[in-house]
Parts: structure tokens; sequence; C-alpha cells
């Protein structure tokens, strides 16, 4: 028995290794429907085999995200809008107000009352983005909730260099409208933007983890001049990366095409958008050490990484970076829940790309343009790339 143990983890073990694996059936086992439990094992109808039986039908659900919102597997416009509206239902958690009779959380309310939810300033253009995952939800049968999270795992896995999240499957379907005046704004202060996160069970250091998603994204709601649309955070916005944590600390010297926009400063590099709130908290002394650390390149891998697919070609800051994102936003996904009561799915979701760039001084500027703000640490020194400064090309659609 422990020999027949060991040979089927072996087989397990050998099909996760492979990249982007999942989702790409390539045997089809017929009569075992959603899939079949042998002990602490199961095999689903496509041949793959995990832990959990009842995970198996999330299978089917990938290539559906892929085609429908993802545009075919790619780290555009759905994967950052999916990343944002992920964001904007869980963070409508307020312990502050549940004891006052109002509730929030990762449950898909965005979804199941998007008719208010969509009122809401930050979430005024997450509309097609919430109907194209309403439509998968239901054709699989699946709650709001679930969907929201998986389909933030398989979008992140998109972009090259992200973690591989955490998927706790099974929330049940009924929610609660989310109160308004939950989402961070972009003209908040850092001390408001910290109130806010504490109450919904965030550290400073937890905040700025978060505040990676801002390493794939980009703005179309700020400057709504058609030059800057899609104006991204960070020269490289279709990569999980940590260059917004560098970026944002270069001395800033050009708006975007017709800025200043809504709460924009002055950023380093023409095309790039530089909101008040990321300028904000990389300086101040809450949470500019913790900006300034997830910069360092030669930060060793925590012990989270080999949670991680792809640890050994993730390098340096980087990889920090993204373990520290996937902790937090595994927190972030079972606010106000028992993660007890759910199913670890996380075996399904696809592994992410690996990371091809370095950590690196965008061409034209150098290391002595950046400036640094946690007291008695010295910055670190990054590799300068060539070049002249270079317009930061828009996000993809
Ligand atoms: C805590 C303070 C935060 C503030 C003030 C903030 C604010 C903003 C604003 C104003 C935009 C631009 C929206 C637009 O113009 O369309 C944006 C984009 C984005 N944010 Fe945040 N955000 C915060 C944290 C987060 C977190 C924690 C996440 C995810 C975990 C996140 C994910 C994103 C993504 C993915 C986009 C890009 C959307 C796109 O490119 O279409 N943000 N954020
Ligand atoms: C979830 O609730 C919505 C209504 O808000 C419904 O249309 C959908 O079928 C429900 N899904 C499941 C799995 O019960
Ligand atoms: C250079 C630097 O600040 N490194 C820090 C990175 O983060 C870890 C964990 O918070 C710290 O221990 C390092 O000092």
């Amino acid at each position: 028995m422990k020999f027949a143990t060991f040979v089927a983890l072996s087989v397990v073990t050998g099909v996760f290794a492979s990249p982007q694996d999942a989702g790409t059936s390539t045997i089809t086992i017929p009569g075992i429907g959603d899939g079949i439990q042998l002990g602490p094992i199961a095999l689903c109808s496509n041949g793959r085999i995990i832990r959990r039986s009842q995970c198996c039908k999330w299978f089917r659900v990938i290539p559906q995200l892929q085609t429908e919102v993802f545009n075919n597997g790619q780290c555009h416009k759905g994967t950052r809008r999916v990343l944002q509206t992920f964001f904007h239902d869980a963070i409508g958690f307020s312990p502050a107000l549940t004891n006052a009779g109002q509730f929030g959380s990762l449950d898909g309310s965005i979804i199941a009352h998007s008719g208010i939810e969509t009122t809401f300033i930050p979430n005024r253009a997450l509309g097609p983005t919430i109907e194209a995952l309403r439509s998968i939800a239901i054709r699989n049968g699946v709650s709001f909730g679930d969907i929201l999270n998986f389909a933030n795992t398989v979008g992140l896995g998109n972009c090259p260099g992200a973690p591989k999240l955490e998927f706790l499957a099974g929330k049940s379907n009924s929610s609660q409208v989310s109160p308004p005046g939950l989402i961070p704004g972009p003209g908040n202060s850092a001390t408001t933007i910290l109130n806010r996160m504490g109450d919904a069970g965030f550290t400073s250091d937890e905040t700025v983890d978060l505040l990676a998603a801002h390493t794939i994204a980009s703005q179309e709601a700020l400057n709504l001049n058609p030059a800057s649309a899609r104006a991204p955070f960070d020269s490289t916005p279709a990569v999980f990366d940590s260059q917004v944590f560098i970026e944002v600390l270069l001395k800033g010297t050009v708006f975007t095409t017709g800025g200043p926009g809504i709460q924009e400063v002055l950023s380093p590099l023409p095309g790039e958008f530089r909101m008040q709130s990321d300028f904000a908290l990389a300086r101040d002394p809450r949470t500019s050490c913790r900006w300034q650390s997830n910069m360092s390149k030669f930060d060793f891998l925590d012990a989270d990484l080999n949670l991680i697919a792809n640890t050994h070609i993730i390098i340096g800051n980087s990889a920090l970076v993204a373990s520290r994102f996937r902790a937090a936003v595994a927190k972030l996904s079972v606010l106000g829940f028992d993660r007890n009561t759910l199913d670890d799915c996380s075996d399904v979701v696809p592994n992410p790309r690996p990371q091809a760039t370095n950590p690196h001084i965008p061409g034209g500027l150098t290391n002595g343009d950046l400036e640094g703000f946690c007291a008695g640490t010295p910055l670190p020194t990054f590799p300068e790339s060539p070049g002249p400064l270079a317009t930061v090309a828009a996000a993809l659609p």
C-alpha cells in the first residue's frame, strides 16, 4: 500500500511540474463524471490527478475563462479587470460596519448585486468583466464568490512572474451587498488607506504587498485623453515583477499626455501614470521601508516560495514580491469566511508563466534618479538599461 501511494504521488508531482499544463486535457476518461476519489487522491475525467474529486469540475472552467475573459490566455485588460474586481469585492468587508449590521467580503456580491455595486465610482468600468464571470458561473453551476476567486488565479497565471495563487472553493452563492465607500481611492492619504485596510484586517506591510498588483495595472478613468488610455503604472504592465516598486521611487518629471489627470502626480517616464496614493505610500514612514524592501535584488526567497511554480526561474526581489503578494491575496480571499469550511482546490490552478526579466532602471535613467525614503537603509543598486528615455506603451487592451 505504501508503495502504491508513493507511485501515485510521483505521478501527481510529474503532472504538476509541467508548465501551462492545466486546461490542455489530452486524455478523457469516460464514465467518471466530475471525478472519482481514490483515497488520498482523485482522478478527474480529463486524466488529471488531484487531491479532491469535488475540485475536478474546475478544470472545465479554465478554457472557458481563457477564451471568454482572457483573450486566449493573455495578461491583458481582462486579466487586470478581474484582479481589480476581485479586490473591490473582497475589500467591501468591514468588521466595524458588520458590527453595525452591514456586510461584505469576497462573496461575489459585486456580481450578485452588480446593479448597486457598479454604481460605486471605482466599479463603474467593471460591468463587462462582471457579466462575463456571471455567465461562466451560471453555466457551470458554481457560486459567484468561487468564480471570482478562481478567475483571478487563472488570470494572474497568464502574467509572467505571477505567483500561483491559492484557491479555496465552496463558498455559498448567497451574498450581501457591500456598503458604499469601502474601496480605497487614488486621492486618499496614506493614513486613510492604512486605516481602511486596517479595518479590513491588513497591516501596513500587507497593504504594500497587495499593491504589487499595480505592477500589471493601468488607468482608464483618471486621464480620459485617448492618447493616455491604459497608461500603465510601470513600464512592464504585462509582467508580474517588482518594477512598480522601483519606478514609483524614481524622480517624477512628466505627466501623461493631456495630464495631469485626476490624482495624477509626476512620473519618471513619458506614458507612465503615477497616482497620488502610490506616491504617498512609497514615501510614508509607515510603509516606505516595506516598499523599499520589496526592491532589494538579493533578498532570499522566503519559506512560502516552495508553493510557487517556477521558483527556479524567478529570481531576486520579484520572487519575494510574488510570494508576499500570494500570502496577502490568500488572506483577502477568505476575509469573513472560515477557511476550514472550504475545499482547497489549489492543485487545479494552472502554473503561471515563468518570469524572464530582471529588476532594472529603465533606459535613460540611472540609480541616481531613485529617491529612498526608508531612514537608515540605503537603496539597493539596479542594473541600468541602455538606450534613451523611452515612452512607455499603453497596457494591452
Ligand atoms: C489600496 C489602495 C489602492 C488604490 C487607491 C487603488 C486605486 C486604483 C486606481 C485609481 C486605478 C485606476 C483605475 C482606472 O483608471 O481605470 C487602479 C488600477 C488597478 N488596481 Fe488599484 N488601487 C489600490 C489597491 C489595489 C489592490 C490591493 C489591487 C489588487 C490586489 C489593485 C488592483 C488594480 C488593478 C489590477 C488595476 C488595473 C486596472 C486596469 O488596468 O484596467 N489595486 N487602482
Ligand atoms: C447564484 O445566484 C444567482 C442569483 O443571484 C443565480 O442566478 C445563480 O444561478 C446562482 N448560482 C448557483 C450556483 O446557485
Ligand atoms: C533590503 C531590505 O530592506 N530587505 C528586507 C526585505 O524584507 C525582509 C522581510 O521583511 C527584511 O528582513 C529585509 O531586511
